[in-house]
């Protein structure tokens, strides 16, 4: 029995040597045990058990450049002379040039009220006639006539908005011994439903006094009028401004796509006016 015991004992310890020394071998196959999970953009490297980036062998269209960083095709197109890439589409877009949208109405147009004539005298106007202010001259009155005396209405249709340069064909008809370019020269302006009407000189902007905006321009003007004119004798002139002095030109925004009013009045006798013209500004 005592044999038997010992024999055991002994059994065991061959086993339990067995056991630890294939414990501590390094059996090649318990690599293959390597599991890990990983996550997208990542392979499995099996030799060292590591998540590595996958390989970017991305292809990239036309105008599109690999970037290896991020494995992205960026558009890097170029575009031929006369077009703009749209980066969002990555198309080249052709440069469309700015037309401005221009209204041109002849002033004979209008009902003619007071003393405002329609002439053919003049050579050289445009339409049927032109329209001149045969009555007494209509400055210095007080602010609260300014606009008053033969004031006419003009309907003009706007289908694009935006800001307009305002000018008026216009002519000296009537030759002062004095000053003839500052006489006969001008006549009164509003547009009482514009979204705003101003004159612009670089940076300076000035508004017509009873706007409610300011600054106002010097020489005469009130009741939303301001004072239009220009300083060509003998010819028949685009030129239009105000501001005594210090040239500023004619500006109006309108802002819906409807019928505004245009308003002239008499202010300077034998001031002929042929048309006028809105012209759309590109936008900034
Ligand atoms: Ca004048
Ligand atoms: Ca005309």
């Amino acid at each position: 029995m005592k044999y038997f015991k010992q024999l055991f004992v002994t059994f065991l310890f061959i086993l339990t040597l067995m056991f630890s020394c294939s414990g501590s071998d390094s059996d090649p196959k318990e690599e293959a045990t390597c599991t890990k999970i990983c996550s997208t953009g990542f392979t499995l490297n099996s030799s060292s058990c590591e998540c590595e980036p996958e390989p970017c062998n991305k292809t990239c269209e036309t105008g599109f450049t690999l970037n290896q960083d991020d494995c992205e095709c960026n558009c890097t197109k170029t575009c031929d002379a006369g077009f703009n890439l749209n980066t969002d589409t990555c198309e080249c877009e052709e440069v469309v040039a700015f037309v401005p949208e221009i209204i041109e109405i002849e002033t004979e147009t209008a009902t003619l009220s007071a003393d405002w004539k329609e002439r053919t005298t003049i050579e050289d106007f445009s339409g049927d006639s032109y329209i001149v202010w045969e009555g007494p001259d209509q400055f210095w009155k007080g602010e609260a006539n300014i606009g008053n005396a033969g004031r006419l209405t003009y309907k003009i249709n706007i289908q694009k908005t935006g800001t307009y340069q305002f000018e008026w064909r216009s002519y000296i008809a009537k030759v002062a011994p004095t000053n003839p370019n500052t006489e006969h020269n001008d006549s009164w302006l509003r547009f009482p439903d514009a979204e705003d009407f101003y004159a612009q000189k670089g940076t300076s902007t000035v508004y017509p006094k009873g706007s409610g905006k300011s600054p106002n321009p010097a020489g005469e003007n009130g009741n939303g009028f301001f004072k239009i004119y220009m300083n060509t004798g003998g010819a028949w002139t685009w030129t239009s401004g105000t501001f005594d002095n210090n040239f500023h030109s004619i500006y109006v925004r309108f802002d819906e796509a409807k019928e505004y009013t245009v308003e002239i009045a008499a202010r300077s006798s034998f001031h002929a006016i042929d048309k006028f013209r809105l012209t759309e500004q590109e936008p900034l």
